[in-house]
């Protein structure tokens, strides 16, 4: 955790507080720009494009020396990991959406948490081949056949609980269905998902705080199709 250095990197929208959000509309960053929609806190947003140098600038490489997104300024400091800005933000300011130690499904919120991140690196991976190896030639379909089918096998860890219910948490929503939901979101760019999977992304993709973290009119998203076929065998 560093210093958080003077506020750069986009425009702003929303100025005048504690918190900044770096984000790549549809990206990782749209799981946190959900959660401070669903916490109803002021924020500030910075918005950047992925393909464009908005990563590499000087002014970003101050926030997030690795050139990822998202970054988050809270409380004077910078984080770096989406996991982390959703613990921290639900400790501090959403307790119903988060598992404290002690808690009914702490151990359970903490899984959910992480395992977001085993979906999201096979989405990745899979984002990596699709739509950043812009010639086909350098792809490997090998590679994305593989990865298509990890990335379906980890989804049947939520398939099996959002068959029974609506949300992660017994509970209900929690901070862990903006980390799992906008994964399994994502997902069916890539995987054609259960009815089951479907029925929770939907359920995830009706909620408010979801629709105002969706990219606004004229930003440049991440993701172009619906849905990415796998290059033929
Ligand atoms: N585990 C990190 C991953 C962050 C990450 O890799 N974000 C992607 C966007 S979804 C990114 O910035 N990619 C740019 C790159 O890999 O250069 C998190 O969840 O915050």
């Amino acid at each position: 955790m560093t210093d958080a250095p003077p506020a750069s990197g986009g425009p702003v929208h929303d100025a005048g507080d504690a918190i900044v959000l770096w984000h790549v509309p549809l990206s990782r960053s749209m799981r946190i720009l959900w959660l401070l929609n669903e916490l109803d806190v002021p924020f500030s947003l910075r918005v950047m494009d992925l393909r464009s140098k908005d990563m590499r600038a000087a002014e970003y490489a101050a926030i997030h020396p690795v050139g990822r997104a998202p970054a988050m300024q809270i409380e004077g400091h910078v984080i770096h990991e989406s996991g982390a800005m959703i613990e921290y933000l639900c400790e501090t300011r959403g307790r119903d959406l988060w598992r404290a130690p002690g808690d009914d499904g702490r151990l359970g919120w903490l899984d959910w948490l992480h395992f977001a991140e085993t979906i999201g690196q096979h989405i990745a991976n899979l984002t990596q081949s699709h739509l950043m190896l812009r010639d086909p030639a350098t792809r490997s379909p090998t590679v994305m056949r593989l990865e298509t089918a990890r990335l379906t096998r980890t989804l049947r860890l939520v398939e099996q609980t959002v068959e029974g219910q609506d949300w992660l948490m017994s509970g209900g929503f929690s901070g862990v269905d903006c980390a799992v939901g906008w994964s399994v979101w994502t997902a069916g760019r890539f995987v054609r998902l259960t009815p089951a999977l479907q029925a929770y992304a939907d359920r995830c993709a009706e909620r408010p705080a979801f629709r105002a973290a969706l990219p606004k009119a004229g930003e440049v998203v991440l993701y172009d199709r619906d849905f990415y076929e796998l290059p033929d065998a």
